[in-house]
């Protein structure tokens, strides 16, 4: 390649400059069309820097796998590593792309699969092989910019061979191809300081029960993520292991159903003090519930892991993955989050995509920026709601009849059934409703905003 074609590749945008927090008061002008008015990554929010409250990741798969095509669509955006040619040089070119995204938007760290970065080859040591030479170029680009790894993980879902499932196929071959392919992503991961590793199992369930060993097909699921447990503690990897549930999509049923399915299948399993939970708006909503239900379920039962920023369309019955744009929403998955110590080693990973008609490459630029500006917004809320401290207040109130020595007593086991019912029964004793106060609650949230 000649010097002259390597200079025209990048810059791929038009903003040259990391984004600035240009404040609330900011005015947009032809000069500087963008900056932060709530993103001031050093704010100090409830003891921590924001940048490290929200630890923002942008996702390789949807801003440079991704091409505009739909199920009915052809490719609409025209990306110019997608044009043919040698594929490792392509994806040196789209590595080169991606780094400057994550500059301009000075976000802390980024997200990819295996087969985002780098082509799969003719046999999986060259797949392999291609994978841990981008991942030597990532290292260089990192150390170069101190952008980090919020998590890696492995495509187990877009090939024909894990058509029938990765771990839960029915061939134990395509669980050993599995398992290779994932021990190849964890180490790849754990060499670039990864603070998590992922696994979506997007094709682990059933579309059909006349041709499924449902019981057989969860043990060997358990079987696989206890392999790669083993393997992060044999390689000292010290990053979380996370599932990220989904409950159908691209499969008719899949195993990761919600929180509450993947906890009781790791509690099976014996993997509850090791493995925690990715939560995505969208997976949550596709469950038929709430993020906010999803999240503070996972910290209630301690496998609070990670999030995947997104939001779905309440017209659409399926993962559209659009950027954040839902104050709201994000103000109140955010307050859970605080409420039970902060993302930790977890972070926002920005699961979403542009709409198929937005072309530019600065829409890129765009979508991101005013997602993390609209997620600093919400975690603002979020403080203000933790700090005055009245909600929490109510619900306490609300509780309070179990902090008396009587409520103590019938939840450890001081009074039985029996005991009970002869009180009651002996006392005629009716207890008295008492106002939950939703609407009076709502109108306390709105006033944050
Ligand atoms: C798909 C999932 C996927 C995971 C990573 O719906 O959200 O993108 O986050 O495999
Ligand atoms: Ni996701
Ligand atoms: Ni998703």
């Amino acid at each position: 390649m000649n010097t002259a074609t390597a200079t025209a590749r990048t810059p791929y945008f038009s903003f040259k400059q990391p984004l600035r927090f240009g404040g609330e008061g900011f005015v947009a002008s032809d000069d500087e069309p963008f900056a932060y008015r709530w993103y001031d990554k050093d704010r100090v929010v409830l003891g921590k820097r924001m940048e490290e409250q929200l630890r923002f990741a942008v996702c390789y798969w949807h801003s440079f796998v991704g091409n505009g095509t739909d199920p009915f669509g052809d490719p609409t955006f025209g990306r110019p590593w997608h044009a043919g040619g040698e594929p490792m040089q392509q994806a040196r070119h789209k590595a080169e792309v991606a780094f400057e995204l994550f500059r301009v938007l000075d976000v802390p760290f980024f997200t990819f699969h295996d087969r985002d970065i780098a082509p799969e080859g003719r046999t999986l040591a060259e797949s392999n092989g291609n994978v841990r030479r981008i991942a030597d170029l990532f290292q260089r680009q990192m150390a170069d910019s101190g952008i980090r790894l919020l998590w890696g993980t492995a495509n187990l879902f877009s090939h024909p061979r894990y058509m029938a499932g990765a771990a839960t196929n029915p061939d134990p071959e395509v669980f050993a191809y599995a398992a290779a392919q994932v021990c190849n992503a964890l180490e790849v991961t754990h060499q670039l300081g990864g603070a998590n590793y992922v696994l979506w199992g997007g094709r682990e369930g059933y579309e059909t029960l006349l041709n499924t060993d449902l019981k057989r097909e969860l043990t060997q699921m358990g079987r696989f993520l206890s392999m790669v447990v083993e393997h992060k503690h044999k390689i000292g990897f010290k990053g979380q292991i996370l599932v990220e549930p989904k409950p159908a999509e691209p499969t008719k049923h899949q195993y990761d159903f919600d929180v509450a399915s993947v906890h009781g299948f790791l509690r099976t399993y014996g993997l509850e003090r090791e493995v925690k939970l990715n939560i995505e708006q969208n997976h949550a909503l596709l469950a038929g519930h709430t993020f906010e239900h999803e999240i503070a379920l996972a910290c209630a039962l301690g496998v609070f892991g990670s999030l995947d920023m997104n939001r779905g369309d309440e017209l659409l019955g399926w993962d559209t993955d659009q950027f954040p744009h839902n104050l709201p929403q994000v103000a109140l998955a955010l307050y859970h989050v605080l409420r039970a110590g902060g993302i930790g080693m977890g972070g926002l990973n920005f699961d979403a995509k542009l709409r198929r008609q937005s072309i530019d490459p600065d829409d890129l630029v765009w979508a991101h920026a005013a997602a993390m500006d609209l997620c600093a917004r919400a975690l603002l809320v979020a403080e203000k709601m933790v700090v005055d401290g009245s909600l929490q207040r109510h619900v306490d109130n609300r509780y309070a009849g179990w902090e008396t020595e009587r409520g103590r007593a019938m939840l450890d086991g001081r009074l039985s059934l029996e005991t009970l019912a002869e009180e009651v029964t002996g006392k005629g004793h009716e207890p008295q409703p008492r106002s939950a106060r939703q609407e009076r609650l709502e109108h306390l949230v709105a006033s944050y905003f």
